[in-house]
């Protein structure tokens, strides 16, 4: 043994082998032979733990006693999936892990997959975050990510009969190894009440806010560990709790049952993530939820200025903090309540370091996804925050007057406060006021922001806007999903890239060697074979893994056009029963995702692709030539198994829709080829890879535009293409349903009278590209080495080169390398 490193911290084997049965003696309190496979998990999971404490302590010290300038990553959802397998990784012992486990009797896969992943996300946004705390700690940066810890994450997806059902996801259920509780640094967060004015001892005249309720906020850490580097920075998520000393007997005096009640209240704040693509302007606990994680991550930060002794003058200098999305746009006037109400600074001092603290990041282009909240329950929560909201309006607007002499309309549409109809406070409206940069997540979508959605504010602060394409991490999405690929990668160009995904460009020289495509082509079929097995276990469905992998994962929204690739498969069918004999190259469709469950269309979508799967499945006269798969629960997990193994990678949402897409990004590190439109991030991943080694199709931006101008008519789309026809009516008459012509009824009205998603337009474009992705395939060398190409190109969308941007041009913060403490 070194000396100075314990036991407990070592990293070599016979060390990891004494921990791992320690733990399980020690933490689980079992002995091997009354051991389940999850006190196993567990007993990895602590031992692997133990080996993050001295990383996180020697981390915490670093930036305590260098006051380092701190990344604050708001975020209403972390999807970070599961952390034991990364860990291994990222502390560099997978390997000798999988050996320890295995002497032992062990299979290392079977216990990973015991970790429940904590899924308190919905997906991209939820995703996004989880990467980039991975990138932070990977390129050294102090960063916390702050967040809620849902005791229920995104709902368990199950079919039946082909429909979604929802099950609640107790991933608590069986402990959770990386959190730490840190009671001692909880919060208390004020709700409802009203406000008084009071003059202090300086004959000052000041606010005070009477709350109706507090609440406690209660941080729960876990440990993000950067790959193979000391830095182990911090997920800080809420848990919100009834606090000790409130006194309930003071409301319901001998009402036992009432204080009980009271905390079960207060315990609610963090109890579900809300499903997105809902209508919630009338969601009170999503604005309970949004403020309960904000005021408590902000209070959290004047603590931390507090024990390095910084004054709070100084507070933008020692924190950056990014508003992912607007839901945690709340932030901007709470951290003024908490400056000038309970700091006493002056309005125009508190006014500067907010503006000087924030950024914000937009994240959609839909319009029913930009938050606003009516007045009514605005006010019933939050009554202080709205006065200092109207006072940060008055301001702004002010401004704008002078600037915008007479425009009225102008005026109207900045406004923080929607006047026309029922009022409305405008969060996106806040976070552009409050931030002093604001980003898109693509080329394409950050232009439409400055276009559309953020014109005003555009118009009026140019230099506030900037882009940051999207990216994802390579060591969960390439180095732990696909190993075979990071053996052949490593073993051709060394282990460089994983910290600097660039380095793929060198695969683009062994293009022409054949024993490397060979090679190549081998990890592809083993990872198919895989997925294929997996598959046949959980459905029943027998898969051939040496047909195309046709694969579309993210969750189901119309403008994603799932059903338009459903249109697709059902049009490959009528040509096998117009002639069965004819030559097609055989596919496989995979599909996985979750739809909001008030989200009927969506649903009806699944249902949709589950009926045709029933019917293409089984009829003979189909010969096992395509097969359409819907994998449940599309999730972290699941993700990891999929996109190594897929050929085609779907990306065909409307022109204009996805802001960025970053699925498409972990396909096409895996070698997928994308089929896509010209939307979101793929535009670039076109850019990168080639025309020649991309399948674009559809209607661009600016042509959907111009045909919703002149007045869209599906019904012409229908009427001139007989391919096209000839899908819809098979559909409608009811023959992937038994029969029952009702069933889809409300899918296919809705594309032949307004198809707001310009699926019938894209239809004929989308089937002819798909022809030649068949055609493509046919020949396999070629195939392969536009693949290799796709992998080769990929190094602009590692999550570690988005954060460099975000770090250089918007935090301008740096690195803190950390010296191990022993
Ligand atoms: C307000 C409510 C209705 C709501 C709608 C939609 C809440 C949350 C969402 C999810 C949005 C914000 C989202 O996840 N956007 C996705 O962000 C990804 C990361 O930037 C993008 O890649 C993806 O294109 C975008 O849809």
């Amino acid at each position: 043994e070194r000396r100075g490193i314990s036991e407990r911290a070592s990293l070599d084997k016979r060390a990891l082998r004494r921990s791992f049965l320690d733990n399980l003696l020690y933490v689980q309190g079992k002995f091997p032979r009354l051991a389940t496979k999850n006190d196993y998990y567990l007993a990895l999971a602590h031992t692997v733990r133990d080996r993050l404490m001295q990383r996180w302590i020697s981390t915490a010290a670093a930036y305590t006693t260098q006051c380092s300038r701190t990344v604050c990553y708001l975020s209403a959802e972390f999807l970070m999936g599961p952390h034991l397998g990364n860990n291994l990784i990222n502390l560099g012992i997978y390997d000798v892990a999988a050996e320890v486990v295995g002497e032992l009797g062990l299979d290392l896969e079977d216990l990973l997959y015991q970790e429940e992943e904590p899924g308190l996300g919905n997906g991209g946004l939820g995703r996004l975050a989880a990467c980039f705390i991975d990138s932070l700690a990977t390129l050294e940066v102090p960063a916390l990510g702050y967040g809620i810890r849902y005791e229920y994450g995104i709902f368990h997806q199950t079919l039946s009969d082909g429909w979604q059902v929802e099950k609640t996801d107790k991933w608590l259920r069986f402990g959770n190894p990386w959190e730490l509780a840190r009671p001692e640094w909880a919060v208390e967060i004020k709700f409802g009440g009203h406000t008084e004015q009071y003059t202090d001892e300086h004959q000052r005249l000041r606010v005070r806010w009477v709350a109706a309720r507090i609440v406690n906020g209660v941080p729960y850490d876990t440990p993000i560990l950067g790959y193979h580097v000391n830095t182990a920075n911090t997920l800080r998520l809420w848990k919100a709790e009834a606090p000790e000393s409130f006194d309930f007997g003071q409301f319901n005096r001998g009402d036992y049952a009432g204080a009980v009640t009271q905390k079960i209240v207060s315990e609610n704040l963090s109890k579900v993530l809300y499903p997105n693509d809902e209508q919630e302007a009338g969601k009170e606990l999503r604005l309970q939820q949004q403020f309960f994680f904000v005021s408590c991550s902000l209070q959290d930060m004047l603590r931390i200025l507090q024990i390095q002794r910084i004054p709070v003058e100084k507070f933008h200098e020692k924190f950056a903090v990014q508003l992912n999305d607007t839901h945690p746009s709340i932030g901007v006037a709470e951290l003024m309540r908490l400056l000038v109400d309970e700091q006493l600074l002056a309005w125009d001092t508190a006014w500067d370091i907010t503006c000087k603290s924030f950024g914000y990041t937009n994240h959609t282009l839909m319009p029913e996804a930009l938050e606003r909240w009516s007045l009514p329950l605005f006010q019933r929560v939050l009554p202080r925050h709205l006065e200092i909201i109207y006072e940060i309006n008055a301001r702004f607007l002010d401004q704008v007057r002078i600037r915008f002499f007479g425009d009225e309309a102008r005026i109207a549409r900045l406004s923080l406060i929607e006047e026309q109809g029922p009022r409305y406070v405008r969060m996106a409206n806040l976070a552009c006021v409050g931030s002093h940069a604001i980003n898109g997540v693509a080329d394409l979508h950050t232009e439409l922001l400055k276009q559309d959605v953020l014109k005003d504010f555009y118009e009026l602060c140019p230099e506030k806007f900037s882009n940051k394409t999207n990216g994802v991490t390579p060591r969960r999405w390439i180095v732990l999903a696909n190993p075979r690929l990071t053996s052949l990668i490593t073993e051709t160009l060394g282990d460089g890239w994983i910290r600097d995904l660039d380095l793929l460009r060198g695969l683009e020289s062994h293009i022409d060697d054949a024993a490397f495509v060979q090679r190549w082509q081998a990890v592809k079929r083993a990872n198919k074979a895989d997925l294929a097995t997996h598959i046949e276990r959980r459905l029943q469905i027998s898969i051939d893994p040496d047909s195309l992998f046709d694969v579309q994962v993210k969750r189901i929204h119309e403008y994603k056009r799932q059903h338009l690739a459903a249109l697709h498969i059902v049009a490959l069918y009528c040509r096998i029963k117009a002639n069965p004999n004819i030559e097609m190259v055989p596919r496989t469709f995979i599909f996985g995702g979750k739809a909001a469950p008030g989200y009927h269309m969506a649903k009806l979508m699944i249902k949709l692709i589950t009926a045709i799967g029933d019917v293409v499945n089984f009829d003979p006269d189909v010969r096992g030539r395509l097969k359409v798969a819907f994998l449940p629960n599309f999730s972290v997990t699941n993700g990891q198994r999929i996109y190594p193994a897929a050929d085609l990678s779907e990306q065909i949402s409307t022109a204009g829709k996805e802001a960025s897409g970053t699925g498409n990004m972990k396909f096409q590190m895996n070698g997928a080829l994308t089929i896509g439109t010209m939307d979101g991030a793929n535009i670039e991943i076109m850019e990168e890879v080639g025309k020649e080694n991309f399948f674009q199709f559809g209607l661009l931006t600016p042509e959907v535009y111009a045909w919703q101008a002149r007045g869209y008519r599906p019904q012409e789309c229908y009427e001139r293409s007989p391919a096209l026809r000839e899908v819809i009516d098979l559909i409608g008459s009811g023959y992937f349903a038994r029969g029952d012509s009702s069933v889809f009824k409300p899918l296919i009205d809705v594309l032949l009278r307004y198809d707001p998603y310009f699926l019938l337009a894209d239809f004929d474009s989308y089937v002819a590209c798909q022809d030649e992705v068949s055609a493509v395939y046919k020949d396999k060398h070629r195939w392969a080495r536009m693949a290799i190409l796709n992998s080769a190109r990929s190094g602009k969308f590692s999550s570690d080169r988005t954060i460099r941007q975000y770090c250089s041009e918007i935090w301008n913060v740096d690195k803190v390398p950390v010296r191990l403490l022993s």
